[in-house]
């Protein structure tokens, strides 16, 4: 009965959707809207469609690569708005149709009110809009999160177009077409259509707009604190590390105890040690230099993501320096202690957790009494 309805009034609408974005590019399937997302693909087109049609199409919205590689940040909270469509794609035109969206002559008749947006639900932080909206309607406007430490590096939305029909050419069930999309859409009458746009192209701007930036809360201490206070030190690497750590990897790879006694601990032997040169005064090769100096930069960190948890991006780089302190060049070695540096500094103005209990004054004297410094001769 419906198909007859169709084919008798024969109405096409020719429906583009536009993403409307700040780097716009139309030769790329990937564009970057700021610095931190990702979205494609940048154009959206059902081409020729019917009334009553339902046609789906996917919005992907990734995280950029450079918020990726970054351990410090964590999550982007982002509003899908949509927008009256310019028919020629300038900033410009583009406030000319926000405020005369009617002037059909540089505006495209809006899809807006027509598309839905439906979220990934993996996991359940987005918020999505059914059709048959008001646009302009603050509570029409999807959201969505991405975070890291959701586990939840894209979203992958569909975008569904429920084709409106015109006006006194409607189908006898457009009431429960509407009604079922969205409950709360009103008086259904209002969605059909002038005749007189019938044939024509419509469109809606998509525009994704980014509402927050977070970073993850990082708890660090510097090496010069962890050196120093003998005591909290030896109690957290017993008690969060089992007492002993490794660096390095393969078949270059150092054990790190803390044995009690005067020049046993290796664990302040690290910290102790001269980055120049040996016990004997002889001075170490390049490599070894570089080693040191990762060393240091190296316990101090696994020393901090034991005590207070670190980023997943920092774990990757603990395992990529213990690589590079086996068999990388001083230059890749010197490179990861830089980084492992600034992790370190990171969070040490955030308080260590109560749990912890508190970390007492600092007792260098017995730290360097107990460093096992000839270890460290064969870094
Ligand atoms: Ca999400
Ligand atoms: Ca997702």
């Amino acid at each position: 009965m419906k198909s007859k309805l169709w084919i008798l009034s024969g109405i096409a609408l020719g429906a583009i959707v536009l993403l409307s974005l700040r780097a716009f590019n139309v030769s790329a399937t990937n564009v970057t809207i700021d610095i931190n997302l990702s979205v494609s693909p940048n154009i959206i087109s059902y081409q020729t469609v019917f009334p009553q049609e339902v046609l789906f199409k996917p919005l992907n919205i990734n995280l950029s690569n450079s918020f990726l590689q970054s351990w410090k940040h964590d999550d982007v909270e982002y509003r899908i708005v949509q927008k009256p469509k310019p028919r020629i794609d300038n900033s410009t035109e583009r406030a000319y149709c926000a405020a005369h969206p009617l002037d059909y002559s540089r505006c495209y008749p809006s899809l807006c009110p027509f598309l839905s947006k439906t979220p990934d639900g993996q996991p359940a932080n987005d918020t999505g809009v059914p059709a048959f909206h008001n646009p302009s309607d603050p509570g029409s406007i999807a959201t969505g999160r991405i975070a890291k430490s959701d586990n939840d590096l894209s979203d992958n939305w569909v975008i569904d177009l429920h084709v409106p029909c015109f006006r006194g050419q409607c189908a006898q069930d457009w009431n429960n077409f509407v009604l079922q999309s969205n409950p709360n859409a009103g008086d259904p009458a209002q969605y059909q259509l002038d005749p007189a746009l019938e044939h024509q192209v419509f469109g809606c701007d998509l525009k994704i707009e980014v509402t927050g930036v977070s970073y993850f809360h990082v708890v660090t201490r510097t090496q010069g604190f962890w050196k120093t206070h003998t005591q909290f030190t030896s109690d957290v690497f017993t008690n969060k590390l089992g007492g002993t750590m490794t660096v390095g990897a393969g078949g270059h790879t150092r054990t790190i105890t803390n044995l009690p006694g005067n020049g046993q601990s290796r664990l302040f032997g690290a910290w102790y040690s001269s980055i120049p040169k040996k016990t004997n005064n002889q001075n170490r090769n390049s490599i070894d230099k570089a080693r040191m100096q990762l060393l240091q930069q190296l316990v101090t960190a696994k020393i901090n993501c034991a005590a207070f948890t670190c980023p997943p991006g920092i774990q990757s780089i603990i395992v990529l320096a213990d690589a590079a302190y086996a068999t990388g060049t001083s230059g890749q070695i010197l490179g990861y202690a830089g980084q492992l540096d600034n992790y370190n500094n990171f969070g040490d103005a955030n308080p260590i957790p109560p749990e912890l209990g508190p970390p007492g004054s600092a007792t260098p004297a017995q730290s360097q009494a107990r460093a096992n410094k000839v270890f460290w001769n064969t870094p």
